[in-house]
Order: structure tokens, then sequence, then C-alpha cells
């Protein structure tokens, strides 16, 4: 099933990962989903937004985190824009996978959060980390997608 997958990516927090960003993008991408924020990943595209106000960047995300059917966070750049979707997500009951690279310190109100329909993964390599993913996208899609 084709979802709507909304990805979380540090942006204000820094872009140190965007590498990586654009590998899970892709992934999902060729997995046949459908990534409303594919922006956060490619920073051509973030150029482009920076023609839009913060109120029009809040409202625009707002919008694509309801009509989305899951969220994919990378966590380990802090970023306290990926932190509030995270939190919007789970209190629209999106299921929510948060991955970080092993190792990280990641904030303990995400890896200690025992929301319902919150995943919090370590990856050592690129490789799991996709495997993790893949995982948490059969799950979503084995659920009907919300
Ligand atoms: O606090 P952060 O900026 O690191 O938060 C990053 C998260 O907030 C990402 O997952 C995005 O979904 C969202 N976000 C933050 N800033 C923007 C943005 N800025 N455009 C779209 N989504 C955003 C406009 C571009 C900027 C370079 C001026």
């Amino acid at each position: 099933m084709r979802l709507k997958i909304y990805f979380c990516g540090s942006i204000a927090g820094g872009r140190r990962l965007a590498a990586t960003y654009r590998e899970i993008v892709q992934h999902l991408e060729a997995l046949g989903h459908r990534v409303l924020t594919r922006h956060v990943a490619f920073d051509d595209a973030l150029d482009w937004e920076e023609q839009l106000g913060p109120r029009e960047v809040f409202a625009r995300d707002m919008a694509w985190l309801a009509e989305s059917n899951a969220l994919v966070a990378e966590v380990t750049v802090p970023s306290l824009g990926v932190g509030y979707e995270i939190a919007e997500g789970l209190s629209l009951r999106r299921p929510v996978l948060c991955l970080y690279s092993e190792g990280a310190d990641v904030s303990r109100l995400i890896t200690g959060n025992t929301r319902p329909g919150l995943v919090v993964h370590s990856y050592p390599a690129e490789a799991q980390m996709l495997a993790v993913i893949d995982a948490f996208m059969a799950d979503v899609g084995a659920g009907g997608g919300k």
C-alpha cells in the first residue's frame, strides 16, 4: 500500500546528517511511499522554501502532518522542530518511528517515551537503519496506515 509519510529531520538544529536524511527519503520512495516533507532531505528544495514565512511553513507542515499516515524521524541531531512534530504526531495517533545513530545522546523524553504508537530504535550503521524502516513500514501497512 502506498502511504503518505511525514519525514522529520533537523533543519535549524544543524544539517550535519543531511546525507542520511536523503538516504531515508530515497529508501521510503523506493518502497513506493510518498514523502510529504522530502524538502527536509534535499537542500536545494530548502532554498526554495526560504520564500515561505514561518507561519506559512508551520501551517503547511501541520496540514501535512494531519494528512500523513505515519512519521519517520531521524533524531540523532537534536532539533526543537522535530521534537514538536513527534509530539504532535503522537497526539494525532499516527505511528511514529524515531531513529538515531547508536551512541548519540538522545533526549530521555524520546528514549524513555512509552506513548502508544511510538517506536524508538538506534542503528549501528546505515544498512541496519534501512532494515528498521522496512520493519516499521510493514507494521504500518498491516495496520491499515493509521
Ligand atoms: O527546529 P528545526 O528547524 O530543526 O526543525 C526541523 C523540522 O521542522 C523538520 O522536520 C521540518 O519538517 C520542520 N521545518 C523546520 N523548518 C522548516 C522549513 N524552513 N521548511 C519546512 N519545514 C521546516 C524553511 C527553510 C529555511 C531554510 C528558511
